[in-house]
């Protein structure tokens, strides 16, 4: 019988635990956001290395930088960490950080002069560093100022040539 009870007690517990688990997951969700953003050229894997420390030593942050790619992929929690804060370990690093880099699937282009017109559309955008459409892997690869352009105003660049992003930026 004592033993019954220990089990129920302990399946009570597990409960409360999964509770606050999925408590504390749905909070994540709400302030967890991803960046991509693209690096110095020049960045080695040594200073890239240097980079995911000065940016893991933020609270809440993980970053995964590529020295191939020259894109250092962020993941943080914005209710610890703010995004200047998170700009501001390159500067600490010494690496330059030449933008944040999105990719959306654009639905719609069917050619060379509709992924043109979303690239235009892009370029014109103030903040956006480089916007290029490919109609034939139906994306937009954009490289942006993350202090002066936000990625909504960006899809909506997009879906205002009449063409529309297929997916949700929002985490971005
Ligand atoms: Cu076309």
């Amino acid at each position: 019988m004592i033993k019954f009870v220990k089990y129920l007690t302990a399946i009570a517990l597990l409960a409360s635990l999964t509770t606050v688990a999925d408590e504390e997951k749905a909070a994540q969700c709400s302030s967890q956001k991803q960046l991509t953003l693209k690096i110095d050229g020049a960045a080695c894997e040594t200073v890239c290395a240097e980079l995911d420390k000065a940016l893991t030593s933020l609270d809440g942050v993980k970053a995964e930088s590529c020295s191939k790619s020259h894109l250092t992929k962020v993941a943080y929690d914005a209710s610890k960490v703010k995004l200047e804060q998170v700009l501001a370990a390159f500067k600490k690093a010494g690496v330059k950080l030449e933008g944040q880099q999105i990719e959306l699937a654009v639905n719609g282009m069917a050619c060379g002069a509709c992924s043109s017109k979303v690239s235009k559309a892009l370029t014109k955008l103030n903040g956006v560093l480089n916007g290029a459409a490919c109609h034939q892997s139906k994306k937009a690869i954009v490289l942006f100022d993350p202090t002066k352009v936000k990625a909504e105003k960006i899809v909506a660049a997009i879906n205002s040539t009449g063409f529309t992003v297929a997916e949700d930026v929002k985490a971005n």
